[in-house]
């Protein structure tokens, strides 16, 4: 049974990247996280991935702040798809972690999301867009979040315009 690896570089990503483990939840994606950092413990980080892969570990999913590398070094280390998400921690917001996560060298992909929470989240879609390629059900799964999202901004679009009068 394949799943989804999420690794932080910290305790402190672990209140954005909820918004990960929460649509992983909902979409019924067997997963694992771990705290371990490609600065503080670079080699458990390394025997980590490589355990991780012999388990079954389809899709990483690596958050990280400031010189943010985790996604970098575990991309190094794969040739599985590995998403990056940049976390807004300290004084320049995620702007450091952003450049840190998505400028990669040529040859060595690290799929980049957005900073902070919205990119937790997309980082979870994404691995199950990935997943979905080999499993029709999470795929109709997708299509299906997809048209209650669709359903919940004509909602919103709705009361507004009714609270306009208009
Ligand atoms: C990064 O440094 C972590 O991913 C975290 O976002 C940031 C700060 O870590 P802590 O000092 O809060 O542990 O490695």
């Amino acid at each position: 049974m394949s799943f989804v690896t999420i690794l932080m570089g910290s305790e402190s990503d672990w209140p954005a990247m909820q918004a990960c483990t929460a649509v992983l939840g909902q979409l019924a994606i067997d997963f694992e996280v771990r705290v371990t950092s490609a600065h503080r413990t670079p080699q458990a980080t390394s025997e980590y991935v490589q355990d991780v892969v012999g388990r079954g570990c389809a899709v990483f999913i690596c958050a990280a702040g400031m010189a943010a590398h985790l996604a970098g070094a575990v991309a190094a280390r794969t040739t599985l798809p590995v998403i990056g998400v940049p976390i807004d921690s300290g004084p320049l917001s995620g702007f450091d972690a952003l450049l840190s996560t998505v400028q990669m060298p040529g040859g060595v992909p690290v799929a980049t999301v957005a900073v902070g929470r919205a990119g937790a989240k997309n980082a979870a879609y994404l691995a199950a867009q990935i997943l979905a390629l080999n499993d029709p059900s999470l795929a109709q799964k997708l299509v299906d979040d997809r048209a209650a999202n669709q359903a919940n901004v004509q909602a919103q679009n709705d009361r507004i315009q009714a609270e306009l009068g208009s």
